[in-house]
């Protein structure tokens, strides 16, 4: 157990589930007020780092993970775009440093990463967004040490991987892969010296002890990830998720507080589904942990608000952009 030396909370990889439902289930303000006491300690000057996403490859995924439009096994699938070359992301990247981004992330919907000409432009990609001074994030499935070991020689700065519920409610999302087989990708990733981004979504139909679950394999990772994206489900038609209702922003509260209050030191990315949050319940968000937000119109294929939209969301909340 270490402690931070910013705050007396301990940073703990124990947690029961059970403890972990009891922080979810508070008062919710009681928990708003544990979560901030632990947020205001560890980012003093507080400041929201803006992340921008792009689609490198497009639809046609082999998995068949329940909530992504990008699976061939859904009729949403969005396959057709053409994966895009080396030069068109970097002028994304560059403009979405332009804009104020400090994060670049770019998304394969690939089970796996295979090598060849499209991972040697993923490299290049790679390189070509750190020396914009752009942090970089590759999300593109499972892939083996040495590729780990590339993406870390290109300087990839994360790579994200979602472990996206607890381990008992994942059957009934993915069946083309296991829970096992996403912690041995996250631990190559380690393994490589890079840092790793895993987190989650709520609205599946999980319940709050899915919910604890999920947190508590992130928490009892030892380090605890360096990034923790919470996403809420956007649920697109042609998914079989299509019809869950959306949540009640306060779950997404609860959820972005818990996971502040277990990995203190750790960015907690309020990701997906902003677009169906008022703007004062995106603060509240902030407020309760985040220090993240996806910046630009688009996620990966669905949308985010706009760039505007968010520079006034900061400019209401009064903080300003990190660094
Ligand atoms: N194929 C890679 C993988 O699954 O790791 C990378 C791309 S995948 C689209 C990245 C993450 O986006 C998923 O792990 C999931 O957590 C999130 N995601 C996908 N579709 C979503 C949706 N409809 N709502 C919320 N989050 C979603
Ligand atoms: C994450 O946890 N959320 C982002 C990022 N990591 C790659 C992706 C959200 C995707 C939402 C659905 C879409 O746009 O296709
Ligand atoms: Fe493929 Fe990733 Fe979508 Fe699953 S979440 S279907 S692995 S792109």
């Amino acid at each position: 157990m270490t402690c931070s030396p910013a705050i007396r909370t301990p940073t703990r990889h124990d947690w029961s589930r059970a403890e972990i439902q009891e922080l979810l289930a508070l008062p919710l303000l009681e928990l708003l007020w544990r979560a901030q006491a632990v947020h205001r300690a560890v980012n003093p000057g507080y400041k929201v780092q803006l992340a921008s996403l792009l689609s490198v490859k497009t639809g046609g995924c082999e998995e068949d993970c329940a909530y992504c439009p990008q699976s061939m096994h859904h009729s949403s699938d969005v396959a057709g775009r053409p994966e895009l070359e080396v030069e068109p992301v970097l002028a994304r990247a560059r403009a979405a440093r332009d804009a104020g981004a400090h994060r670049f992330c770019m998304g394969w919907a690939w089970r796996e990463i295979r090598d060849g000409a499209p991972f040697e432009a993923m490299l290049q990609m790679v390189r070509g967004v750190r020396e914009l001074g752009l942090e970089a994030c590759v999300t593109a499935g499972m892939l083996t040490d040495r590729q780990a070991e590339r993406l870390a020689e290109a300087g990839l700065t994360s790579y994200n991987h979602n472990l996206d519920t607890s381990p008992e409610h994942y059957d009934r999302i993915i069946t083309s892969r296991t829970y096992q087989e996403r912690l041995e990708t996250l631990q190559r990733v380690r393994q490589a010296g890079i840092s790793m981004c895993c987190g989650g979504i709520i609205g599946m139909g999980e319940s709050l002890d899915d919910r604890a679950g999920l947190l508590q394999v992130l928490a009892n990772l030892d380090p605890h990830p360096e990034s923790v994206p919470i996403n809420a489900l956007v649920a697109v038609e042609g998914t079989p998720l299509e019809e869950q209702p959306p949540v009640d922003p306060l779950e997404l509260v609860r959820m972005v507080a818990t996971a502040r209050l277990l990995m203190p030191s750790s960015r907690v990315r309020l990701s997906a589904g902003r677009e169906q949050l008022s703007r004062e319940a995106q603060i509240l968000c902030l407020l309760a942990g985040a220090d993240s937000i996806f910046y630009g119109e688009t996620l990966l294929t669905t949308g985010n608000p706009d760039v505007e939209a968010d520079r006034e969301l900061l400019a209401a909340a009064g903080v300003q952009p990190w660094p």
